[in-house]
């Protein structure tokens, strides 16, 4: 197995599970600031230029919740996903409700920060971005009163992709006010497969000069 991947994006939730399963694979950096991604040999893995990507003998797999999935079912027996249809529609909300509710708001305060060029950027999204991910931060914050995972009473792929989420609020000092959201993601990542930090991600990037 491969896995195209750059150290703090949401190629973390991939490794996280790939290491979580203790599976072997082969990582290949594909350096966004570089602008690998954007390289003819890269486009032909992933048309759309963006990480991660997995790689599975003939199967070519984009977007991180749909290879996070692939991998916890093709090794039911590691239990990352719950075998119970109540439990497994749980997750699925809580995926679904973390790359959407959660990760939009965190993207365009990304784009509008940093990636659009300035001309672009719009000041006042950020600010309705910020507000919206608070209102449902303080959804999930709720949830997770009395609980050690997002779903049942141990680790699904859910956690991974929520905690790395999570860990992207911080960054933008958007967890300060969720006590419950910061202790769950910091019990996550120090679990002993846990991933990279963004932070520390970054720190290598910089360290490295550019890859990671
Ligand atoms: N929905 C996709 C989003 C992938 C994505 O936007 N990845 C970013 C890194 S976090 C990327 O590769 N960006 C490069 C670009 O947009 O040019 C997923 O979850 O895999």
């Amino acid at each position: 197995m491969r896995l195209y991947e750059f150290g703090p994006t949401r190629s973390i939730r991939a490794r996280w599970t790939l290491q979580e399963l203790g599976i072997e694979f082969e990582p290949i950096t594909v350096d966004l600031v570089a602008g690998e991604h954007r390289r003819p040999e890269f486009l032909k893995i992933n048309p759309a230029g963006k990480l991660p990507v997995l790689v599975d003998d003939d199967l070519v797999l984009t977007e991180s919740v749909a290879i996070v999935l692939y991998l916890a079912e093709k090794y039911p027996e590691k239990g990352l996903l719950p075998a119970d249809p109540t439990d497994r529609a749980q997750v699925n909300r809580w995926l679904l409700f973390a790359v959407t509710e959660l990760e939009q708001p965190l993207w365009r305060i990304s784009r509008h920060t940093n990636i659009y060029p300035e001309d672009k950027r719009l000041p006042a999204d950020i600010t309705l971005a910020r507000q919206e991910f608070k209102e449902m931060a303080a959804v999930l914050e709720k949830h997770m009163k009395g609980r050690q995972f997002v779903v049942g009473d141990r680790p699904t792929v859910v956690d991974f992709v929520t905690a790395y989420t999570l860990d992207w609020g911080g960054e933008v000092s958007l967890l300060d006010e969720f006590p419950v959201l910061r202790t769950y993601m910091e019990r996550m990542y120090a679990r002993p497969k846990a991933p990279q930090r963004i932070a520390k991600a970054f720190e290598s990037i910089r360290a490295q000069g550019g890859r990671s």
